[in-house]
């Protein structure tokens, strides 16, 4: 069987329409701020996600499934490391409590 993938050139646009469409982003930050970073669908942000920050930083390491939302201290190119896991236990539990970054 196979199969040929025919272009329609620059200046045609397919005829996309309607409520079968959606876009395709690279944007998976619930809410406006990180450190969601074990995903739950509240977006609550709690030990859970200090736990799934340790886990990913030194046990399974298993990758987060929205870096952007381990990415707590709002560092330049998203890298998400021990400093991101310091921001969040900070943010948690020590006084006066370092905002999360916003997400990007
Ligand atoms: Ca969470
Ligand atoms: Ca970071």
């Amino acid at each position: 069987m196979a199969i040929s993938l025919v272009s329609l050139g620059p200046d045609v646009a397919p005829d996309w329409d309607g409520p079968h469409c959606f876009t395709i982003t690279n944007e998976c930050c619930m809410g406006e701020m990180t450190g969601n970073t074990d995903y739950d669908p509240q977006d609550l942000v709690d030990i859970g996600d200090v736990t799934r920050m340790i886990d990913y930083l030194f046990v399974s390491m298993e990758p987060l499934y929205c870096p952007e939302e381990g990415n707590v201290d709002g560092s330049e190119g998203g890298v998400v490391d021990m400093g991101d896991l310091t921001a969040l236990i900070s943010y948690l539990f020590i006084p006066p409590h370092t905002p999360l970054a916003p997400c990007q």
